[in-house]
């Protein structure tokens, strides 16, 4: 190789950046996750869970009492508030662990808010009603998300000038919108949304330049952890995706990403270990 084809480039395998990666733990209380047995045992089934996880390593719990996979119709206000809260209080009365609350619904993040939540992840980037102004009255964090179109049709014809550029405009206009309404920048957290209104190329064009969002200046967030982008590739169902979702956290992470949102903690959390010994013994 010619010495002139070698680019100085930003590099996140230091072990700088490793010991300031957080990994995310996928709390869902949808009606589905739910549904295999009493509110009771549901209930002390995500408390154990919870419990599992902050013995693992686990930095931010995320609840989630939405679904927002390809095809998951609408929740009402009410239903996801029944769902989410008092998990959110159980949790924070019982262990001391950051809660980041997976909702869109400007009723949901104040009640979250009120009730101790350390974070708002929105996949629709406080787009609706009332949101920016909740937030603003608040010192949560907030992750953006971006997501092209709706969940229950998103998957149908998603369609990119250049994913990697349409995405920054979108970030830039949603940090703009936040900023304007109070919103410090130093509370938000972006992520460009794995799986939400992209095609197979478009997701894995978003994975091979992940380290283009590092422009924008902000703590990034990815969450691929079992998704169709693995199983469509792998052939595999989704219990069957654990070594597709720790390769692609951690091309993630070697590209910058500071949260990864995971179903499996303690792997991931080993993965990361691996990594920041690798960076310890870098000369
Ligand atoms: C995500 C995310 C999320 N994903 C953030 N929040 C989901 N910040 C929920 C599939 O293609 O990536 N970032 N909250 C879950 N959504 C999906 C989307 C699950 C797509 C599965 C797929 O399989």
């Amino acid at each position: 190789m010619s010495e002139s084809s070698i680019k100085a480039q930003p590099n996140y395998t230091t072990l700088a950046h490793l010991k300031s990666v957080q990994v995310m733990g996928i709390l869902n209380v949808t009606l589905d996750s739910f549904s295999d047995g009493g509110q009771f045992s549901s209930f002390d089934n995500a408390l154990k869970q919870v419990e599992l996880m902050i013995t693992s390593g686990v930095d931010i719990i995320d609840i989630g009492g939405e679904s927002t996979r390809p095809g998951a119709v609408d929740v009402s206000e009410k239903d996801e508030i029944t769902r989410v809260i008092p998990l959110l209080k159980a949790i924070k009365s019982r262990f001391d662990i950051a809660v980041s609350i997976d909702t869109s619904k400007a009723g949901v993040m104040t009640e979250a808010i009120i009730h101790g939540a350390n974070m708002i992840n929105d996949v629709r980037a406080l787009q609706n009603e009332g949101c920016l102004d909740v937030v603003a009255q608040s010192n949560v964090k907030v992750c953006l998300m971006h997501m092209q179109g709706m969940p229950r049709t998103m998957q149908e014809n998603p369609h990119y000038n250049n994913v990697i550029e349409d995405i920054i405009s979108f970030f830039v206009q949603r940090i703009e919108s936040c900023v304007q309404k109070g919103i410090e920048k130093h509370r938000l957290i972006l992520d460009p949304g794995f799986g939400f209104g992209k095609t197979l190329k478009h997701n894995y064009q978003m994975l091979a330049d992940f380290g283009q969002f590092e422009k924008l200046n902000l703590p990034l967030l990815a969450g691929i952890s079992r998704k169709s982008m693995l199983g469509n590739l792998l052939n595999r169902d989704v219990e069957q995706r654990l070594a597709g979702s720790l390769t692609a956290g951690i091309i993630a992470v070697q590209q910058g990403a500071s949260i990864i949102r995971v179903h499996d903690v303690p792997e991931t959390v080993d993965a990361i270990k691996i990594l920041t010994a690798v960076a310890r013994y870098k000369k």
